[in-house]
């Protein structure tokens, strides 16, 4: 059978699968592991606290996927989820594939079932083919079936999750292989520590020149950063180049405060006329998809355009549009190898101060809106309240799912710091909420404020218990309208319309029956008090911030996705 190993002599000091599997994780430098435990890898999780890590154990597969998905963003290093087989590994499945269209470096450990039952389809627990099931939702699906093969396997997974274009890895560790022996030494001789598993890759310098000319001739430049920028972790070079080019930049949602919202060359809230109205633009980390409008249409204005295009993956040039200069290579490199080249050169200061007074008015605009009371409270006025108390805790975390919830947060709530924004991402995924959060916490040790719209809570909602449980400083703030987008649709006959949920549902008190400090609040002000509050007691606190049900607009800002024909809702 292939997966025994060499019979080992009497006397020999022993190692198993289990062993070996967590031998090879620390020793790559993971110490914590989201999960959920269960037949066949329950010791996984005993083993590795009894070694002095950490476990974070959740109540379903998939927000543990989110939460390791989110630790590998956070902190360049594969973040890891277990589950069991089957219905686990379906669950974790999703993360999984979330995180590789995210370019998030994420591995995906779970149980299996007896491959040679499997294989036949005899119906083995919890049975299913999943080596095959995982290949093309990430970057490469691996199954070991010896225990000297770990250290390979893991080798592997960490280097092909974290080099080039980051994303998830798949291992499917068959349930008898966690419990198979072999020699201790030489188990430990089958273990290694990949040498540079990221590596640099450095644009060739004709492609750093074409860049640099194109924008050396720009009379409208802007760089565009988006997650990847984020991720690369070069953030003092990436305020260089944009300090000494003198070029407006706008970010993608989860790299804004990788330069603070507040920078003066932060062209943020003149978003439409920027991508109008410039000619050049530099794509730092960031796709031309669909959250870019695909690089034309009326997003992008009539006024040609040619895009520079920094990014590690080759293919990903001329995904949607030409790219007059692409710079294939790591940010960082790429990044500096443009400073270089620029050196002594500024953008057209009229240009930055066109966009500088775009943005200030539209800031000064939004202003009233978000300060002033209104009845019942609105987006606007509970958000500005957000927004007044994060200032004074520019390192928190900032979670934030859901359609409108999400829209107006991202519009409203500043970011001074790299890395202190999790959201939806590229898939718009509702139900990152509870495990980002419990990621974000655990990873950096600081305060997370989660902004979720009661839609979105609800998926992972049960992993408040979670947070309480680990006594988490995460403060989830409930945007709770009543509904998807509204709160108000009126029902059809004898039945509750489709998009809304009981308005009297008291999110607050199911935080209090985990443990934690549950809080509802009707107004700004409650709000803003509530909030210093728990982040203050950096205790697990639920804000149900009651919002008006008429609020919301059907998808927020991409309505324009929702396409209904003239025909319309037959009622
Ligand atoms: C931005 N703006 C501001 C500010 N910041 N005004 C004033 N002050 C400040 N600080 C302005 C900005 O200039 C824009 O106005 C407007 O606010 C909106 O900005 P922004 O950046 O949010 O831009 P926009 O057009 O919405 O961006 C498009 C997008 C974004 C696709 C990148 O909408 C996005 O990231 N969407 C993700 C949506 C998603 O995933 N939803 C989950 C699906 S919910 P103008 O005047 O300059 O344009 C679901 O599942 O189904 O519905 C479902
Ligand atoms: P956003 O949604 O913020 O626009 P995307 O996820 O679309 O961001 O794009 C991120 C891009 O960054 C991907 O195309 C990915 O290949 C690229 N990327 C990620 N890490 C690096 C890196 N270290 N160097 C270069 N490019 C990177
Ligand atoms: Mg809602």
């Amino acid at each position: 059978m292939s997966n025994e190993t060499a019979v080992v002599p009497e006397g020999v000091e022993l190692t198993d699968g289990f062993n070996l599997l967590m031998d090879a994780l620390e020793m790559n430098g993971i110490t914590n592991i989201y999960g959920l435990l269960g037949i066949p890898v329950t010791e996984v999780g005993r083993m590795w606290q009894a070694r002095g890590n950490k476990f974070y154990s959740f109540r379903n597969e998939q927000n543990a996927g989110y939460a390791a998905s989110v630790a590998g963003y956070l902190t360049k290093k594969p973040g890891v989820c277990v589950t069991v087989s089957a219905p686990g590994f379906l669950n974790g499945l999703t993360a999984l594939a979330n995180a590789t269209t995210n370019c998030f470096p994420m591995i995906l450990i779970s149980g299996s079932s007896e491959r040679e039952i499997v294989d036949l389809q005899q119906g083995d627990y919890e049975e299913m083919d999943q080596l095959n099931i995982a290949r093309p939702h990430c970057k490469a699906s691996f199954r070991i079936n010896r225990p000297e093969d770990i250290g390979v396997a893991v080798v592997r997974a960490v280097r092909t999750a974290l080099s080039g274009r980051p994303g998830g890895v798949y291992l499917d560790i068959p349930a008898r292989l966690f419990s198979t022996v072999m020699s201790a030494e030489e188990g430990k001789k089958s273990l290694w520590v990949p040498v540079d598993p990221a590596p640099a890759q450095l644009p060739a310098p004709s492609a750093v020149k074409r860049a640099a000319d194109l924008i050396k001739n720009a009379k409208k430049p802007l760089i565009l950063f988006g997650k990847g920028a984020a991720y690369a972790q070069c953030d003092a070079d990436i305020l260089s180049f944009v300090e000494e080019t003198g070029i407006p930049f706008t970010p993608m949602s989860m790299a804004k405060g990788l330069i603070s919202d507040t920078h003066p060359q932060c062209g943020a809230a003149a978003r439409s006329m920027i991508l109008q109205e410039s000619d050049v633009v530099v794509l730092v980390g960031a796709r031309l998809n669909w959250l870019l409008a695909h690089g034309k249409g009326k997003t992008w204005g009539a006024a040609p355009k040619k895009f520079v295009q920094i990014d590690i993956q080759a293919s990903e040039i001329d995904s949607n549009v030409p790219i007059a200069a692409p710079l294939v290579g790591d940010i960082e490199s790429c990044v500096n190898a443009l400073r270089a080249e620029l050196k002594g050169f500024k953008a057209p200061a009229e240009w930055l101060n066109a966009v500088s007074e775009k943005a200030a008015a539209s800031r000064a605009k939004l202003a009233p809106k978000l300060s002033t009371a209104t009845p019942v409270m609105n987006y606007h006025n509970s958000l500005g309240a957000i927004r007044d108390v994060l200032k004074n805790y520019p390192d928190i975390t900032l979670v934030n799912e859901g359609a409108n919830a999400l829209d107006n947060a991202r519009m409203v709530i500043d970011q001074y710091l790299p890395r202190k924004r999790v959201d939806t991402g590229t898939w718009g995924v509702m139900g990152i909420g509870m495990g980002s959060a419990v990621a974000a916490a655990a990873e950096t040790g600081k305060p997370v404020v989660a902004v979720c719209g009661d839609s979105a809570f609800g998926f992972s909602g049960m992993e408040i218990e979670t947070v309480a449980r680990y006594d988490l400083p995460v403060t989830v703030i409930i945007m709770n309208n009543g509904g998807i987008y509204r709160g108000d649709e009126p029902s059809p006959d004898h039945q509750i319309s489709c998009m809304l949920f009981n308005p009297n549902t008291r999110y607050d008190l199911l935080m209090e029956s985990v443990g934690g400090t549950g809080v509802r609040v009707t107004t700004p002000e409650e709000l803003s008090k509530a909030l210093d509050a728990s982040i203050k007691s950096g205790k697990p606190t639920l804000i149900e911030a009651i919002i008006d049900p008429a609020a919301g607009v059907e998808s927020g800002r991409i309505g324009n996705l929702n396409i209904v024909s003239k025909v319309g809702t037959k009622k």
